[in-house]
């Protein structure tokens, strides 16, 4: 079989590609090692930045994203005795949309599906070959056990940081950056209705503690908790208790409303840098390439900018013969991964605590700062509104 783009992965990263490059009348083919259900069902993110929300509009694809989503002017911010509202569109002009990432996969998919892509769901043995020559391939044996092999003239590895294209690129031309926290979310998805409406990011002495929503009905919260933890140590009361103490803030009579939880996990929590983000006819995008914790809300946003700029470059290179962008990608995406890395670094180190009192009071201070100070919410208000693409 041959193929323009051969795309491991139909997550995000590997769908939108795929569609993006459909658009310029380019060939790809995707293969997933995961059923269709599994990937649509999958709950992951839950924030848009403002460029994704753009660029999804651009293509077509923001109808139910507008209808159904919610726009978000901001997020709160709060520690004991203090939530401080940070309004992202009076700050920055720009805003975030709450829409679920299960949602955006739906949406990519059934467009997908409607312009006839070829995508192989339940692949095993997914290799890449001579990615160094110009006559790149990618082998798997297909769901029906047939052995299969796609030639291409270029591979984009957008399957995550379990699959195979990242160990591609050569150890002598490989460089990994890498941060392990001390700590893990313990995520839990509620039919309730949020008792919020906007975020809150709350610094609590036991522990860091979120509310996000998916809908008007249902709920996503996270704790922190310690690495390790057994998700069958937390009851549904202890979660909530312990969900109503961090995100009390003691002001104005607020509580937090429990419901029934319909999913529980514990999410370890990393930073991670592969560089480059192409080695010869390989091009990785997404969580292939980087991995960062999901308190700034950046993992999805940055898959979604990695294949905006990728999608052009492929352009450039295949119809008009024009490399000069397929080999300034990996540069060019890696100034926002770096920006996003250091993001979610800060939102992730400035929320979570430690036994270390001297922390616990910088961290503070950090945030009374980030709140009171226009300076301070700006900084968090660009990006965390997302960075124009390109940035
Ligand atoms: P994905 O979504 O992991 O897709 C990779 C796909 O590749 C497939 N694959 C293979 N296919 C073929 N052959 C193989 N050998 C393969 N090995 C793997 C996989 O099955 C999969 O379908 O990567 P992609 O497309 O780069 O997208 C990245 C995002 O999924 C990820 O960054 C976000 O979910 C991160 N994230 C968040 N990002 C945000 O922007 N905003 C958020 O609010 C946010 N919250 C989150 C998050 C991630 C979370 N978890 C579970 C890590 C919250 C959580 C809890
Ligand atoms: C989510 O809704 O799952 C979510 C929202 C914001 C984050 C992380 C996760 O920073």
């Amino acid at each position: 079989m041959r193929t323009e783009v051969a795309i491991i992965g139909a997550g995000p990263a590997g769908l939108l590609l795929s569609h993006l490059l459909a658009e310029q009348g380019i060939d790809s083919v995707v293969i997933e090692t995961r059923s269709q259900d599994y990937v649509l069902s999958r709950i992951r993110a839950g924030i848009l930045e403002h460029s994704t929300v753009q660029l999804l509009d651009d293509i077509g694809l923001g109808t139910r994203l507008r209808a159904e989503g919610q726009q978000h002017r901001g997020i709160y911010l709060q520690w004991p005795e203090e939530r401080h509202h940070i309004d992202f569109t009076e700050l920055v002009d720009r805003s975030v949309w709450v829409y679920g990432q299960t949602e955006v996969t739906k949406d990519l998919a059934a467009a997908r599906e409607a312009a006839g892509q070829q995508i192989f769901y339940e692949v095993t043995d997914t290799a890449v070959h001579e990615v160094d020559t110009e006559s790149p391939y990618v082998s798997f044996v297909d769901s029906s056990g047939r052995h299969v092999r796609i030639d291409a003239a270029v591979i984009a590895g957008c399957d995550g940081s379990f699959g195979p294209s990242r160990a591609a690129v050569p150890d002598r031309v490989r460089q990994t950056w890498e941060r392990t926290y001390p700590y893990s979310w313990l995520g839990v998805l509620a039919d309730v209705a949020p008792s919020t409406d906007e975020l809150i990011y709350a610094w609590h002495s036991d522990g860091f503690a979120m509310h996000s929503m998916r809908s008007a009905t249902v709920s996503r919260l996270y704790l922190q908790v310690p690495n390790g933890t057994d998700v069958n140590t937390w009851s549904d009361d202890r979660i909530w208790d312990a969900l109503s103490t961090r995100l009390g803030h003691g002001q104005n009579g607020w509580t937090l409303q429990p419901g029934p939880i319909t999913d529980k996990s514990v999410l370890p929590m990393r930073s991670y840098v592969q560089t480059p983000m192409r080695h010869g006819r390989l091009f990785l995008a997404g969580d292939a390439a980087h991995i960062v914790p999901p308190t700034g809300a950046k993992g999805l946003n940055l898959a979604v900018a990695d294949v905006a700029t990728l999608a052009p470059a492929l352009t450039a290179l295949l119809r008009k013969n024009d490399g000069s962008l397929a080999d300034s990608y990996s540069d060019d995406a890696l100034r926002r991964v770096w920006r996003c890395t250091h993001f979610s670094w800060w939102m992730t180190t400035m929320l979570h605590t430690s036994d270390d009192p001297f922390d616990a009071q910088l961290q503070l201070s950090q945030l009374r700062w980030v709140a009171g100070s226009e300076a301070g919410a700006t900084g968090l208000a660009e990006n965390y509104a997302g960075l124009p693409i390109g940035f």
